[in-house]
Protein backbone atom coordinates (compact mmCIF):
# COMPACT_ATOMS: atom_id res chain seq x y z
CA UNK A 1 0.00 0.00 0.00
CA UNK A 2 1.00 3.50 -0.81
CA UNK A 3 0.89 6.97 0.33
CA UNK A 4 -0.95 9.07 -2.33
CA UNK A 5 -1.41 12.87 -2.02
CA UNK A 6 -2.44 15.61 -4.61
CA UNK A 7 -4.68 18.51 -4.35
CA UNK A 8 -7.16 20.69 -6.47
CA UNK A 9 -7.91 23.95 -6.13
CA UNK A 10 -11.29 25.85 -5.34
CA UNK A 11 -11.21 28.54 -8.22
CA UNK A 12 -13.77 28.71 -10.40
CA UNK A 13 -15.76 25.58 -11.85
CA UNK A 14 -14.14 22.35 -12.16
CA UNK A 15 -13.64 21.19 -15.60
CA UNK A 16 -13.05 17.90 -17.59
CA UNK A 17 -9.74 18.33 -17.45
CA UNK A 18 -9.82 18.32 -13.55
CA UNK A 19 -11.82 15.00 -13.85
CA UNK A 20 -9.61 13.13 -16.66
CA UNK A 21 -6.35 14.50 -15.37
CA UNK A 22 -6.73 13.86 -11.95
CA UNK A 23 -10.12 13.34 -9.85
CA UNK A 24 -11.00 10.24 -12.17
CA UNK A 25 -7.22 8.81 -10.72
CA UNK A 26 -8.31 9.96 -7.44
CA UNK A 27 -11.26 7.64 -6.93
CA UNK A 28 -9.41 4.73 -8.94
CA UNK A 29 -6.89 4.66 -5.95
CA UNK A 30 -8.40 5.03 -2.92
CA UNK A 31 -9.05 1.35 -2.71
CA UNK A 32 -5.49 0.42 -2.96
CA UNK A 33 -3.59 2.98 -1.05
CA UNK A 34 -3.88 5.24 2.02
CA UNK A 35 -5.06 8.71 -0.13
CA UNK A 36 -4.35 12.50 1.08
CA UNK A 37 -6.49 15.09 -0.97
CA UNK A 38 -6.63 18.08 0.00
CA UNK A 39 -8.80 21.32 -1.53
CA UNK A 40 -6.01 23.72 -1.39
CA UNK A 41 -7.67 26.63 -0.55
CA UNK A 42 -4.39 28.19 0.63
CA UNK A 43 -3.71 28.17 -2.69
CA UNK A 44 -6.74 29.71 -4.58
CA UNK A 45 -5.72 32.45 -2.29
CA UNK A 46 -2.87 33.62 -4.83
CA UNK A 47 -5.54 35.02 -6.99
CA UNK A 48 -7.04 37.27 -4.53
CA UNK A 49 -10.71 35.73 -4.57
CA UNK A 50 -13.74 37.56 -3.45
CA UNK A 51 -14.16 35.72 0.15
CA UNK A 52 -17.75 35.10 -0.69
CA UNK A 53 -16.70 32.89 -3.83
CA UNK A 54 -14.18 31.68 -2.44
CA UNK A 55 -16.28 30.04 0.13
CA UNK A 56 -18.53 28.87 -2.68
CA UNK A 57 -16.08 27.82 -4.69
CA UNK A 58 -14.88 25.72 -2.03
CA UNK A 59 -17.66 23.83 -1.13
CA UNK A 60 -18.72 22.84 -4.51
CA UNK A 61 -15.46 21.75 -5.20
CA UNK A 62 -15.44 19.47 -2.18
CA UNK A 63 -18.63 17.97 -3.29
CA UNK A 64 -17.39 17.72 -7.00
CA UNK A 65 -14.81 15.55 -5.11
CA UNK A 66 -17.38 13.37 -3.53
CA UNK A 67 -19.86 13.02 -6.65
CA UNK A 68 -16.31 12.03 -8.46
CA UNK A 69 -16.51 8.98 -5.85
CA UNK A 70 -14.29 10.33 -3.73
CA UNK A 71 -15.63 8.26 -0.49
CA UNK A 72 -14.69 10.03 3.08
CA UNK A 73 -14.42 6.51 4.70
CA UNK A 74 -12.02 5.20 2.22
CA UNK A 75 -9.50 7.97 1.99
CA UNK A 76 -8.83 11.35 3.64
CA UNK A 77 -10.37 14.57 2.02
CA UNK A 78 -9.82 17.72 3.64
CA UNK A 79 -9.37 21.48 3.31
CA UNK A 80 -5.68 22.43 3.57
CA UNK A 81 -6.04 25.57 5.35
CA UNK A 82 -7.75 23.33 8.15
CA UNK A 83 -4.29 22.02 9.12
CA UNK A 84 -2.02 24.97 9.99
CA UNK A 85 0.85 22.30 9.12
CA UNK A 86 0.73 23.07 6.06
CA UNK A 87 1.73 26.66 6.37
CA UNK A 88 4.49 26.23 8.67
CA UNK A 89 5.92 23.11 6.56
CA UNK A 90 5.41 25.51 3.55
CA UNK A 91 7.69 28.60 5.07
CA UNK A 92 10.39 25.87 5.49
CA UNK A 93 9.99 25.03 2.00
CA UNK A 94 10.56 28.32 0.92
CA UNK A 95 13.69 28.87 2.86
CA UNK A 96 14.74 25.32 0.97
CA UNK A 97 14.06 26.01 -2.97
CA UNK A 98 15.71 28.82 -4.51
CA UNK A 99 14.43 31.96 -6.10
CA UNK A 100 16.34 30.44 -9.31
CA UNK A 101 14.18 27.32 -9.42
CA UNK A 102 10.78 29.04 -8.85
CA UNK A 103 12.19 31.65 -11.30
CA UNK A 104 12.00 28.71 -13.94
CA UNK A 105 8.56 27.42 -13.57
CA UNK A 106 6.52 27.54 -16.32
CA UNK A 107 3.14 28.24 -14.83
CA UNK A 108 4.50 30.93 -12.50
CA UNK A 109 5.91 33.06 -16.02
CA UNK A 110 2.39 32.40 -18.10
CA UNK A 111 0.44 33.06 -14.89
CA UNK A 112 2.20 36.38 -14.21
CA UNK A 113 2.31 37.48 -17.65
CA UNK A 114 -1.57 37.16 -17.52
CA UNK A 115 -2.39 39.71 -14.66
CA UNK A 116 -1.43 43.25 -13.25
CA UNK A 117 -1.21 42.16 -9.39
CA UNK A 118 1.10 38.99 -9.52
CA UNK A 119 0.97 38.45 -5.91
CA UNK A 120 4.52 37.00 -3.55
CA UNK A 121 1.76 33.83 -3.00
CA UNK A 122 2.13 33.14 -7.19
CA UNK A 123 5.67 32.86 -6.97
CA UNK A 124 6.35 30.90 -3.85
CA UNK A 125 3.22 28.75 -4.60
CA UNK A 126 5.25 25.60 -5.62
CA UNK A 127 6.66 25.52 -2.53
CA UNK A 128 3.52 25.45 -0.72
CA UNK A 129 2.90 22.41 -3.02
CA UNK A 130 5.84 20.88 -1.82
CA UNK A 131 4.97 21.12 1.73
CA UNK A 132 1.41 19.58 0.92
CA UNK A 133 2.95 16.68 -0.66
CA UNK A 134 6.21 15.94 1.77
CA UNK A 135 4.01 15.92 5.18
CA UNK A 136 2.32 13.45 3.70
CA UNK A 137 5.62 11.59 2.79
CA UNK A 138 3.70 10.86 0.17
CA UNK A 139 5.04 7.82 -2.19
CA UNK A 140 2.54 8.72 -5.54
CA UNK A 141 1.05 11.94 -6.66
CA UNK A 142 -2.01 11.69 -9.45
CA UNK A 143 -1.71 14.50 -11.55
CA UNK A 144 -2.61 16.31 -14.78
CA UNK A 145 0.41 16.96 -17.15
CA UNK A 146 0.71 20.62 -16.01
CA UNK A 147 1.96 19.97 -12.91
CA UNK A 148 4.73 17.81 -13.92
CA UNK A 149 7.22 20.31 -13.07
CA UNK A 150 5.79 21.34 -9.65
CA UNK A 151 6.22 17.67 -8.83
CA UNK A 152 9.91 18.04 -10.32
CA UNK A 153 10.85 20.83 -7.57
CA UNK A 154 8.92 19.13 -4.58
CA UNK A 155 11.05 16.45 -5.69
CA UNK A 156 14.20 17.95 -5.47
CA UNK A 157 13.09 19.66 -2.45
CA UNK A 158 12.90 16.44 -0.29
CA UNK A 159 16.14 15.23 -1.84
CA UNK A 160 17.81 18.60 -0.31
CA UNK A 161 16.27 18.47 2.84
CA UNK A 162 17.78 15.04 3.27
CA UNK A 163 20.81 15.57 2.45
CA UNK A 164 21.23 18.38 4.35
CA UNK A 165 19.43 16.45 7.48
CA UNK A 166 19.22 13.26 7.49
CA UNK A 167 16.61 10.62 5.83
CA UNK A 168 13.60 11.95 6.86
CA UNK A 169 10.82 12.87 3.49
CA UNK A 170 9.91 10.43 1.45
CA UNK A 171 10.67 11.59 -2.38
CA UNK A 172 7.12 11.48 -4.11
CA UNK A 173 6.44 10.52 -7.95
CA UNK A 174 3.73 12.42 -10.33
CA UNK A 175 1.62 9.50 -11.47
CA UNK A 176 -0.37 11.15 -14.99
CA UNK A 177 -3.51 8.75 -16.35
CA UNK A 178 -2.56 6.89 -19.34
CA UNK A 179 -5.58 9.07 -21.33
CA UNK A 180 -6.32 13.10 -20.76
CA UNK A 181 -3.12 13.83 -18.56
CA UNK A 182 -3.65 16.70 -20.99
CA UNK A 183 -6.96 17.64 -21.67
CA UNK A 184 -7.25 20.87 -24.41
CA UNK A 185 -9.42 23.59 -24.40
CA UNK A 186 -12.32 23.09 -27.66
CA UNK A 187 -11.65 26.69 -28.71
CA UNK A 188 -8.29 26.61 -28.64
CA UNK A 189 -6.21 23.46 -28.52
CA UNK A 190 -3.16 24.52 -28.69
CA UNK A 191 -4.02 25.58 -24.64
CA UNK A 192 -5.31 23.07 -22.26
CA UNK A 193 -8.98 23.16 -20.73
CA UNK A 194 -8.65 26.35 -17.97
CA UNK A 195 -11.01 27.34 -15.20
CA UNK A 196 -9.23 30.98 -16.61
CA UNK A 197 -9.59 30.09 -20.05
CA UNK A 198 -11.14 33.09 -22.39
CA UNK A 199 -14.24 31.45 -24.35
CA UNK A 200 -16.16 29.51 -21.61
CA UNK A 201 -17.16 27.75 -24.75
CA UNK A 202 -14.06 25.72 -24.53
CA UNK A 203 -14.65 24.85 -21.18
CA UNK A 204 -16.86 21.72 -20.38
CA UNK A 205 -17.43 22.25 -16.94
CA UNK A 206 -18.62 19.12 -14.87
CA UNK A 207 -21.70 21.16 -13.63
CA UNK A 208 -22.67 21.51 -17.65
CA UNK A 209 -26.08 19.34 -18.82
CA UNK A 210 -25.64 16.86 -21.09
CA UNK A 211 -26.95 18.79 -23.79
CA UNK A 212 -24.69 22.06 -23.04
CA UNK A 213 -21.51 19.44 -23.29
CA UNK A 214 -22.92 17.93 -26.73
CA UNK A 215 -23.49 21.69 -27.73
CA UNK A 216 -19.88 22.43 -26.90
CA UNK A 217 -18.60 19.71 -28.63
CA UNK A 218 -20.47 19.87 -31.76
CA UNK A 219 -18.96 23.38 -32.10
CA UNK A 220 -15.13 22.08 -31.15
CA UNK A 221 -12.43 24.03 -33.21
CA UNK A 222 -11.43 20.93 -35.81
CA UNK A 223 -9.51 22.40 -39.14
CA UNK A 224 -10.17 22.41 -42.98
CA UNK A 225 -8.57 18.99 -44.03
CA UNK A 226 -11.29 16.87 -43.78
CA UNK A 227 -9.88 13.69 -42.57
CA UNK A 228 -9.72 11.95 -39.09
CA UNK A 229 -6.57 11.50 -38.07
CA UNK A 230 -4.17 11.52 -34.75
CA UNK A 231 -1.89 14.22 -34.94
CA UNK A 232 -1.29 16.27 -32.24
CA UNK A 233 0.99 18.92 -33.39
CA UNK A 234 -1.12 19.06 -37.42
CA UNK A 235 -4.50 18.31 -36.65
CA UNK A 236 -4.68 19.68 -32.52
CA UNK A 237 -8.48 20.17 -32.10
CA UNK A 238 -9.18 16.66 -34.42
CA UNK A 239 -6.33 14.91 -31.36
CA UNK A 240 -7.89 16.42 -29.15
CA UNK A 241 -10.98 15.01 -29.30
CA UNK A 242 -9.78 11.70 -30.12
CA UNK A 243 -8.30 11.64 -26.86
CA UNK A 244 -11.57 12.85 -25.41
CA UNK A 245 -13.17 9.59 -27.33
CA UNK A 246 -9.78 6.98 -25.81
CA UNK A 247 -10.53 8.98 -22.04
CA UNK A 248 -13.79 7.56 -22.34
CA UNK A 249 -13.69 4.44 -24.08
CA UNK A 250 -9.94 3.19 -22.94
CA UNK A 251 -8.87 2.83 -26.66
CA UNK A 252 -5.91 3.72 -28.51
CA UNK A 253 -6.94 7.68 -30.24
CA UNK A 254 -4.96 6.22 -33.97
CA UNK A 255 -7.24 2.88 -33.68
CA UNK A 256 -10.55 5.37 -33.25
CA UNK A 257 -9.49 7.86 -36.37
CA UNK A 258 -9.51 4.29 -38.41
CA UNK A 259 -12.96 4.58 -37.79
CA UNK A 260 -13.93 7.57 -38.68
CA UNK A 261 -14.40 9.41 -42.21
CA UNK A 262 -15.76 13.04 -40.86
CA UNK A 263 -15.92 15.19 -38.18
CA UNK A 264 -19.91 15.35 -37.54
CA UNK A 265 -20.13 11.44 -36.89
CA UNK A 266 -16.80 11.70 -34.59
CA UNK A 267 -18.23 14.77 -32.29
CA UNK A 268 -21.48 13.28 -31.93
CA UNK A 269 -19.34 9.85 -30.51
CA UNK A 270 -17.48 12.45 -28.22
CA UNK A 271 -20.52 13.87 -27.00
CA UNK A 272 -22.07 10.81 -26.26
CA UNK A 273 -19.16 9.11 -24.45
CA UNK A 274 -18.20 11.37 -22.33
CA UNK A 275 -22.20 12.20 -21.33
CA UNK A 276 -22.13 8.54 -20.65
CA UNK A 277 -18.80 8.63 -18.70
CA UNK A 278 -20.41 11.70 -16.29
CA UNK A 279 -23.65 9.84 -16.05
CA UNK A 280 -22.56 8.44 -12.34
CA UNK A 281 -21.03 11.35 -11.58
CA UNK A 282 -24.41 13.60 -12.41
CA UNK A 283 -26.31 11.11 -10.68
CA UNK A 284 -24.07 11.53 -6.81
CA UNK A 285 -23.60 15.23 -7.90
CA UNK A 286 -27.75 15.51 -7.35
CA UNK A 287 -28.06 13.71 -4.68
CA UNK A 288 -25.30 15.58 -2.78
CA UNK A 289 -26.68 18.73 -3.69
CA UNK A 290 -29.62 17.87 -1.54
CA UNK A 291 -27.44 17.22 1.53
CA UNK A 292 -24.88 19.55 1.99
CA UNK A 293 -23.95 18.49 5.62
CA UNK A 294 -22.84 15.50 4.15
CA UNK A 295 -19.86 17.74 2.67
CA UNK A 296 -19.16 19.29 5.85
CA UNK A 297 -19.16 16.25 8.21
CA UNK A 298 -16.83 14.74 5.58
CA UNK A 299 -14.47 17.50 5.74
CA UNK A 300 -14.44 17.69 9.77
CA UNK A 301 -13.48 13.79 9.54
CA UNK A 302 -10.88 14.39 7.10
CA UNK A 303 -9.10 17.41 9.09
CA UNK A 304 -8.69 14.96 11.78
CA UNK A 305 -6.85 12.22 9.48
CA UNK A 306 -4.80 14.73 7.63
CA UNK A 307 -3.37 16.75 11.06
CA UNK A 308 -2.75 13.59 12.78
CA UNK A 309 -0.08 12.84 9.58
CA UNK A 310 0.90 15.90 9.03
CA UNK A 311 1.74 17.10 12.69
CA UNK A 312 3.64 13.94 13.19
CA UNK A 313 5.68 14.86 10.18
CA UNK A 314 6.49 18.49 11.22
CA UNK A 315 7.52 17.70 14.67
CA UNK A 316 10.23 15.63 12.79
CA UNK A 317 11.31 18.44 10.44
CA UNK A 318 10.72 20.73 13.33
CA UNK A 319 13.40 19.14 15.14
CA UNK A 320 15.63 18.09 12.00
CA UNK A 321 15.68 21.56 11.37
CA UNK A 322 16.67 22.94 14.73
CA UNK A 323 13.73 24.59 16.36
CA UNK A 324 13.35 24.01 19.77
CA UNK A 325 10.47 21.96 20.87
CA UNK A 326 7.25 23.98 21.89
P1 LIG B 1 -6.52 26.40 -14.05
O1 LIG B 1 -7.20 25.59 -15.08
O2 LIG B 1 -7.29 27.62 -13.66
O3 LIG B 1 -5.09 26.68 -14.34
P2 LIG B 1 -6.35 23.99 -12.75
O4 LIG B 1 -7.67 23.42 -13.11
O5 LIG B 1 -5.15 23.57 -13.51
O6 LIG B 1 -6.52 25.53 -12.75
P3 LIG B 1 -6.45 22.65 -10.22
O7 LIG B 1 -7.89 22.79 -9.97
O8 LIG B 1 -5.64 22.77 -9.00
O9 LIG B 1 -5.96 23.75 -11.24
O10 LIG B 1 -6.14 21.27 -10.92
C1 LIG B 1 -6.49 20.07 -10.31
C2 LIG B 1 -5.95 18.92 -11.10
O11 LIG B 1 -6.48 18.91 -12.44
C3 LIG B 1 -4.43 18.91 -11.24
O12 LIG B 1 -3.95 17.61 -11.00
C4 LIG B 1 -4.20 19.29 -12.68
O13 LIG B 1 -3.02 18.71 -13.18
C5 LIG B 1 -5.41 18.71 -13.36
N1 LIG B 1 -5.72 19.41 -14.60
C6 LIG B 1 -6.00 20.73 -14.72
N2 LIG B 1 -6.26 21.05 -16.01
C7 LIG B 1 -6.13 19.90 -16.73
C8 LIG B 1 -6.29 19.57 -18.11
N3 LIG B 1 -6.63 20.48 -19.00
N4 LIG B 1 -6.09 18.28 -18.47
C9 LIG B 1 -5.76 17.33 -17.57
N5 LIG B 1 -5.60 17.57 -16.25
C10 LIG B 1 -5.78 18.85 -15.83
N1 LIG C 1 -0.72 23.04 -8.09
C1 LIG C 1 -1.84 22.18 -8.25
C2 LIG C 1 -2.70 22.07 -7.02
C3 LIG C 1 -1.95 21.50 -5.87
C4 LIG C 1 -1.46 20.17 -5.75
C5 LIG C 1 -0.84 20.09 -4.46
C6 LIG C 1 -1.48 19.06 -6.58
C7 LIG C 1 -1.61 22.15 -4.72
N2 LIG C 1 -0.97 21.31 -3.88
C8 LIG C 1 -0.25 18.92 -4.02
C9 LIG C 1 -0.85 17.88 -6.12
C10 LIG C 1 -0.26 17.83 -4.87
C11 LIG C 1 -2.64 22.70 -9.44
O1 LIG C 1 -2.67 23.85 -9.71
N3 LIG C 1 -3.28 21.87 -10.13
Amino acid sequence: MGRILSGIQPTGAPHLGNYLGALRQWAAMQDEDDCFYAIVDLHALINVPDPDELRTATRNVAMVVLAAGVDPDRCTLFLQSHVPAHTEMGWVMECGVSFGELSRMTQFKAKAEAREFVSAGLFTYPALQAADILLYQADRVPVGDDQRQHLELARDAAVRFNSRYGPLLTVPQATLPKAGARVMDLQDPTSKMSKSAISPQGTIDLLDSPDELARKVKRAVTDTEGVVRYDPAAKPGVSNLLDLLSAATGEAPEALADRYAQYGPLKADVAEALNELLRPFRKRLAELQGEPSAVTAALALGRQKAAAVADATLERVRDAIGLLPR
